[in-house]
């Protein structure tokens, strides 16, 4: 594989989509030496089919506000690669949503679905509409105009959205209420779910615990405890929350988390009566992070991400390309020792470097946020068996689900002097899985 023209082709055929090069660069980057092993590949030009979507689908989405007003957004669902299994992934709603965001996402989902042992493609969807701000029946109304779009592209066994950024289980609620009343059928084609209507246990925890359990994993290589460790944490939405929920759990101490504004530096920690109120502040009232260094009296930093702070574990769990060159530096010079990625791509490739380059302990978002689509897929068999397991089970089955994509990473990133390279063992691994099911499938 020449990657330098891959990258080329892709750049003049598909011009600023800036998200999406730099997502297929890092994977090419790192693949390029197995994929160079296997010359078969190249006579099926694996590589192409599999950096293009099979389909993307764009569609406007009307709907009226609370004063009467119409309002167009843009709606759009990438169906990247189902060669393992249906298209699975998250939706997102935010006002900087783009196609080059969404194909970028769709991207990295196959290769982490492909990581969690279960059988999903990957796909991604999603709109520039906001709900910050918005009154609940405007959401509705809005989730319910985009699925009139979105229904007939997708089913139990061809395509299975669930929540990303701006959508949580409200948003889940109304769109698969919507999706119901049009393709009347009743089998579970979202994830994210309430648990009346075939949700699953621990699903909202997964993306943060399963996080944590990725954490706990690397530390194990070192024999370093997580206890008293004092952890940076970006966002503080669902990913963020249930991040901050293990991590106290386990004796560690948060010190920061923070939103699109600003972060607050908690140096006392944040224990599980403040993040009770980050949960309320963040889930029922919809308010800023602000307000938490206000009711604490801790140090709120307007327009500023948190990554200047000493702490010993990063973990980033807000948005792509949130941790740039300067973060990543300023991160190690105050000895910060382990980055582990909640969000997709919240780390710039000058960043990564920084990152391989110290040695540190540093697991990419398509290994370490994995444990969020691996309990959707929990969810999708649940629906399928029409059962629910407890707690206990879906937990269990999360926590061995990490363990194994940290295995799969340490057999393909373990270099001579022993240092685990988390990005390209996660790569090549999520790689290997989708081109021998593409190879095996023939030329589509
Ligand atoms: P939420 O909408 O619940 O929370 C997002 C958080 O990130 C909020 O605090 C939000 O602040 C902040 N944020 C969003 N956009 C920006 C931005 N452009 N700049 C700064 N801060 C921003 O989303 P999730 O917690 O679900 O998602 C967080 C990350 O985790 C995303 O990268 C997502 O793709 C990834 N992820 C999510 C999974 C899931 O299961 N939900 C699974 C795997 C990965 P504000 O309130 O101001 O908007
Ligand atoms: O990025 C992600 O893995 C998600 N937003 C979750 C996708 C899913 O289908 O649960």
């Amino acid at each position: 594989m020449d990657v330098k023209k891959v990258l080329s082709d892709l750049k003049r055929r598909f011009p600023n989509e800036p998200e999406y090069h730099q997502a297929v660069e890092e994977v090419l980057m790192t693949i390029e030496d197995e994929y160079n092993k296997h010359p078969e590949f190249e006579k099926y030009n694996l590589i192409e089919r599999l950096c293009i979507p099979d389909r993307v689908f764009t569609f406007r989405v009307t709907w009226v506000d609370d004063k009467g007003q119409v309002q167009t957004n843009m709606g759009y669902r990438i169906q990247h690669n189902n060669a393992i299994g249906p298209y699975k992934g998250g939706i997102r709603f935010h006002s900087s949503v783009n196609l080059s965001i969404l194909k970028f996402l769709a991207f990295e989902q196959t290769f982490k679905n492909s990581l969690t042992t279960l059988p999903m493609g990957g796909g991604k969807g999603g709109s520039d509409f906001s709900p910050r701000g918005k009154s609940d029946m405007e959401v509705m109304r809005f989730c319910q105009a985009f699925v009139t779009e979105l229904w007939r592209h997708i089913g139990p066994q061809t395509d299975v959205p669930a929540g990303d950024i701006g959508v949580g289980g409200r948003e889940v609620g109304y769109m698969y209420g919507m999706y119901k009343k049009m393709a009347l059928e009743n089998t579970g084609t979202f994830t994210g779910k309430g648990l009346e209507f075939g949700g699953s246990l621990v699903r909202p925890e997964a993306t943060g615990y399963g996080n944590v359990y990725f954490l706990l994993e690397m530390l194990k290589t070192k024999g370093i405890d997580i206890k008293d460790k004092v952890v940076a944490v970006s966002g503080s939405g669902n990913v963020a929350q249930y991040t901050v929920k293990k991590l106290i759990s386990l004796g560690a101490k948060v010190v920061t988390m923070s939103d699109s504004n600003g972060y607050i530096y908690d140096p006392d920690g944040i224990d599980e009566e403040k993040l009770a109120f980050i949960f309320n502040l963040k889930n029922i009232q919809r308010g800023r992070i602000r307000e938490y260094a206000e009711q604490y009296g801790c140090k709120y930093v307007e327009g500023a991400r948190p990554w200047n702070e000493k702490c010993d574990i990063a973990m980033p769990s807000a948005t792509q390309n949130e941790i740039d060159g300067d973060d990543a530096r300023a991160l190690l010079a105050n000895g910060c020792f382990a980055v582990s990625e909640g969000a997709n791509m919240p780390s710039t490739p000058e960043a990564i470097a920084e990152f391989l380059n110290a040695k540190i302990l540093y697991a990419p978002g398509k290994a370490a946020n994995a444990g969020g689509v691996s309990v959707s897929g929990l969810e999708m068999t649940q629906n399928s068996i029409k059962l629910s397991w407890s707690r206990e089970e879906v937990d269990a089955k999360l926590q061995s689900i990490m363990k194994d994509i940290h295995a799969q990473c340490t057999l393909y990133g373990k270099q001579e002097d022993g240092y685990i390279n988390y990005v390209k063992g996660a790569n090549v691994a999520g790689f290997m899985k989708v081109a021998k099911a593409m190879m095996a499938q023939g030329i589509l």
